[in-house]
């Protein structure tokens, strides 16, 4: 039983929603951006008393204990009460209110985490079974700094646990900086929980979509899916959209180690909040060597996000509808506020002469941006899930869905507190929809002493940032060779026939097709796989097993777009100038930086290379998120010859959402299995921005 959206008399209604159907048997939802909306009456967040939040200690098995890796059945008593009890292992400081909950159910295997917030001050509670080690995987090591890329037909065997989670995804009602807003959450709880395991380790997702007025899917965002291609979870690319009331599973491998993080991945969904770290201990890492300067002794994790006040739907219909008359760029909707660990003045305790491991993650939508501690460094040590030599620095530049950790020294005595705080790069808000009362920066504070007062914000200077200096700790060299594929790409902006804002590259915008492209790959014949034409308009470049594939992306926008690449990493072996703030790259450097997000600057350019080693759809997409919804999005289909031979199983549930809604799992991309080049049934224009809301199911009432 779902919730409907508006309250009657102030009570919240319950409507019915099928376990399965087609979209159009739904009840039709209501929508407003104003309104409470909430899966349970009860779910609402409480408040917290003021504390601060307690270090995880590093390279051990943060997340369950190997003696309950899926015990799906945990109730939310015995979850609360084993968080209760883990807390123990963080500082004292950490009171926060594990029995402020009212989430029916649990999640396994993120039991020991809590979170609560208020408006003003946010305490999160983290803390972690220290004890279960990696004891149970002591063979398993695929350590990102000795094998960066893992050969697909040569991948080694897990041998780490299956760490299980039982998500529901449901609204929740929540206001981290005072504005109370419904948020797509997690088990009736938001922020959503991190998902931690080992290198080596399975994760497995069982989901559940409650949302009662949006389909949904999640992307984990910087792991390759090497095999699993089928778990990447783009909508209609490498999954059917997941309808209400229905279930779905996701399970892969954790061939990688570092920050990494999950999102949604339909109609800009993760907007409203359907966002958390992905974080991927691994016991080799270099800052668990001994001796050394930078072995850390405790690691937080510390997530930027820009919040809106309205719901993604009505933006994205805003943003691309015929109204929105910003010729110029778009005149993308500007965030309300700014977000450290989807909360405001969050504290981090910091003992003296401790070493922390700080994995900073940009989950927002549009803001790249700027994160300084005040008279503290920062020495990075990993860049999207790429181990680096450490480099340090004062200020860093984290584009949206970019990764790092660093590493801060405490200071030796805990003579004062000292603030932390991210600003906005507001180069893409435009004024004229910029929000009255706008807020671009966030405080936050490393607290030595709880009685010493808190320290006033302080004003940031950005500065200069380039990341391809960033030297990779493997020190791999140039991917080369005497056949190097080179695509390039051009970036506009434009309007369509419809008069709809649109992204395009290289002249072309995205638009979905009627079989995820996936399927599409897995059911062409040995003829027709590795034509381009059979794949219709999402942009398709199809790529030969093991090729070097080179993309040459040419910005003609005057904006920074941070590009995203699923599937891989690459080197950034090239990059124009883009005005002051970003210099260009002159040489390819011996050793360049890998990343899997990497920025272009406005009137400016990025070269990057990988190999095409990973057989599946990849998306290359500006994840700027109003962006991917006005189709600045490429689909890399590669080796979909060699992905055919592999036969990779597709679950059930893969089958079962597909059915639900009515979408083919055969054939080109207008759903012809009979004629292959006929391609008269795909669809060649974007959804009529009219009737266009994103994740919503069918559009609102014509008076919202
Ligand atoms: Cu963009």
């Amino acid at each position: 039983m779902a919730f409907q959206a508006v309250p009657v008399g102030g009570v919240l209604q319950p409507i019915p929603f099928f376990a399965t159907g087609r979209l159009s048997k739904f009840q039709r939802p209501t929508f407003g951006n104003q309104r409470l909306i909430t899966s349970r009456q009860q779910t609402v967040v409480a408040l917290a008393p003021p504390g601060t939040i307690a270090p995880q200690p590093p390279a051990t098995c943060s997340l369950v204990g190997s003696s309950q890796p899926s015990s799906s059945s945990t109730s939310t008593s015995s979850s609360r009460s084993s968080s209760t009890t883990l807390s123990s292992t963080a500082s004292s400081s950490t009171s926060s209110s594990s029995s402020s909950r009212s989430s029916s159910s649990s999640t396994s295997s993120s039991s020991s985490t809590s979170r609560s917030s208020s408006s003003s001050t946010t305490v999160v509670t983290t803390s972690s079974s220290s004890s279960s080690t990696s004891s149970s995987r002591s063979t398993s090591s695929s350590s990102t700094s000795s094998a960066p890329y893992p050969s697909y037909t040569n991948t080694p065997i897990p041998k780490g646990k299956i760490v299980t989670y039982n998500w529901n995804i449901t609204w929740v009602s929540a206001s981290p900086d005072g504005f109370r807003r419904p948020f797509v959450g997690i088990n009736g709880q938001w922020p959503c929980p991190p998902i931690k395991g080992n290198v080596g380790d399975i994760i497995k997702i069982n989901l559940v979509n409650m949302l009662g007025n949006q389909t949904t899917t999640l992307h984990f965002h910087g792991l390759f899916q090497q095999n699993t291609t089928y778990e990447d979870g783009p909508a209609m690319v490498n999954q059917c959209p997941i309808p209400p009331g229905s279930s779905f599973v996701y399970q892969f491998n954790l061939w990688q180690a570092g920050t990494y993080w999950y999102h949604a991945h339909v109609g800009g969904q993760y907007i409203d909040g359907l966002r958390g770290p992905l974080i991927i201990n691994d016991p080799k890492a270099p800052w668990t060597i001994p001796n050394t300067p930078y072995k850390v002794d405790q690691e937080y994790t510390l997530t930027l996000s820009d919040l809106y006040h309205k719901q993604a739907p009505y933006l994205i219909h805003y943003y691309l509808s015929a109204n929105n008359t910003d010729t110029t760029g778009g005149a993308e909707p500007v965030p309300n506020s700014n977000l450290i660990n989807e909360a405001q003045n969050v504290q981090f305790a910091m003992t003296p002469g401790k070493t922390y491991l700080f994995r900073i993650i940009n989950m927002g939508a549009l803001a790249g941006q700027y994160l300084q501690f005040d008279q503290h460094d920062m020495q990075i040590v990993e860049v999207d899930g790429v181990y680096t030599l450490p480099q340090t620095v004062s200020q860093l530049f984290v584009a949206v869905a970019q990764r790092y950790a660093v590493i801060v020294k405490a200071r030796p005595a805990a003579t004062q507190n000292f603030a932390i705080v991210s600003q906005f790069n507001v180069d893409m808000f435009g004024s004229s929809v910029t929000p009255p009362n706008m807020n671009p920066t966030c405080t936050a504070y490393l607290v030595y002493d709880g009685s010493k007062p808190l320290p006033a914000p302080f004003t940031l200077t950005p500065q200069v940032w380039d990341d391809s200096r960033l030297v990779p700790w493997d020190k791999h060299t140039l991917i080369d060779g005497p056949n190097v594929r080179t695509i390039a790409f051009t970036a506009d902006f434009g309007v369509d026939n419809a008069g709809s804002t649109r992204g395009f590259l290289s002249s072309f915008t995205y638009v979905s097709q009627k079989v995820p492209t996936m399927f599409t790959a897995l059911t062409a014949p040995p003829d027709y796989v590795m034509n381009p034409a059979i794949y219709g308009h999402v942009n398709p470049r199809v790529l030969t097993f093991n090729s070097i594939v080179e993309i040459d992306l040419n910005n003609h926008d005057t904006r920074a777009h941070p590009f995203h690449l699923h599937g891989h990493n690459f080197q950034v072996i090239n990059r124009g100038e883009g005005g002051t703030l970003w210099p260009g790259l002159d040489t390819t450097p011996q050793y360049p930086m890998r990343r899997d997000t990497v920025v272009v600057y406005g009137g400016s350019s990025v070269t990057i290379r990988f190999v095409a080693d990973n057989p599946g759809i990849n998306l290359f997409h500006c994840h700027t998120e109003w962006h991917v919804e006005s189709g600045l999005t490429a689909t890399f289909i590669e080796a979909p010859d060699v992905l055919q031979a592999y036969k990779p199983y597709i679950p059930n549930s893969h089958k079962n959402v597909c059915d639900a809604l009515g979408i083919s799992r055969k054939g080109n991309a207008g759903g012809n299995s009979k004629n292959w080049l006929d391609l008269s049934n795909a669809n060649t224009e974007p959804e009529d921005p009219n009737l266009y809301y994103g994740a919503m199911t069918a559009p609102p009432p014509p008076d919202n």
